[in-house]
């Protein structure tokens, strides 16, 4: 897959499409720009079969740094922008296409996370961060909300108390406290960040991928249901991956005793 992008990159191998955010001299902050080239990247990615899994990351010594800023400067006499409508436009559609997206996003996160930054690296499905890494609600020192899922995915994940700690101090939050929160999957030495998350989307890419599409829907799910309405939505997706081609896979390898081939079908 070729893409001439300026604000990412994105490149395919081994049924991996790695998304990597490249503004680095602004700590890959997000501009309109890179939120075009975003949405592009990633209708690519979901409309491509032959991709399995993504990984996203940042260029540099940041993950992402947010809203840029330099764009939301005002004079005094300006008229305040609508961020409402930046939010409608750009991230929550990014936030929604990402947890759309049927197959496994791994975010590698390889530095600072903050504002938006932190809020998109935690809606991926598989978090792992550099240990320098850090996250940080950055939104308090503004006068803002957490946004871009920020509060939804805080607070289930951490309850009110962490969530609100962390919203009002806006204080930075280590990769190590994080994965010991539960906040974030892993995370490693900074060396082995990029090795490692790229051999769990490598693993994943090659994996069950409806089963995984449908793993993550209703893992996704279950955090708005009853159980009675989630133990309907398994039976109807067990119904479905019963008759998958990588169901068959998996129940022969099992009783052949060799390891599956699973082709994403
Ligand atoms: C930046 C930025 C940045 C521009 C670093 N913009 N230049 C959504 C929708 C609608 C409206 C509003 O908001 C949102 C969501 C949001 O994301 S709100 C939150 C926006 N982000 C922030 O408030 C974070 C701002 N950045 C920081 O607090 C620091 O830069 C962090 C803690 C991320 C990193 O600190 P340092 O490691 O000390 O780096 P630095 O501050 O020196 O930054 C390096 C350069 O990057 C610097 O430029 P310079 O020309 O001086 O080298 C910064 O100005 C620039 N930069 N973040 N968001």
């Amino acid at each position: 897959m070729s893409a001439a992008f300026q604000s990412i990159v994105l490149e395919v191998s081994e049924a991996v499409a790695t998304l990597t955010l490249n503004r680095p001299e602004r700590l890959n902050a997000f501009n309109e720009a890179m939120h075009a080239e975003l949405r592009e990247a990633l209708a690519r990615i979901g409309g491509e079969r032959s991709i399995r899994a993504m990984l996203l990351t940042g260029a540099g010594r940041a993950f992402c740094s947010g809203q840029d800023l330099t764009d939301r400067k005002l004079a005094p006499g300006d008229t305040p922008r609508d961020l409402g409508a930046s939010l409608e436009r750009n991230y929550n559609p990014f936030v929604l296409n990402l947890r759309a997206l049927p197959l496994p996003v791994v975010c590698a996160v390889n530095g600072v996370a903050a504002g938006a930054g932190a809020s998109i690296a935690l809606a991926c499905d598989v978090v792992v961060a550099a240990r320098s890494a850090s996250f940080i609600q950055a939104f308090s020192r503004l006068g803002l909300v957490p946004d871009c899922g920020g509060t939804y995915l805080l607070t289930r994940a951490l309850g009110a108390p962490r969530a609100l700690g962390l919203a009002l101090f806006g204080e930075r939050l280590s990769a190590d406290q994080a994965a010991n929160w539960g906040l974030i999957w892993q995370c490693v030495n900074d060396a082995e960040l990029m090795p490692t998350a790229r051999q769990l989307a490598v693993r994943l890419a090659r994996g069950p991928t409806r089963g995984f599409a449908l793993t993550k829907e209703a893992i996704y799910a279950a955090e708005q249901r009853a159980l009675a309405a989630q133990l309907e939505l398994e039976r109807d997706f067990q119904r479905e991956l019963g008759h998958t081609r990588d169901y068959r896979e998996g129940v022969s390898a099992f009783m052949e005793k060799r390891a599956p081939q699973f082709k994403g079908e």
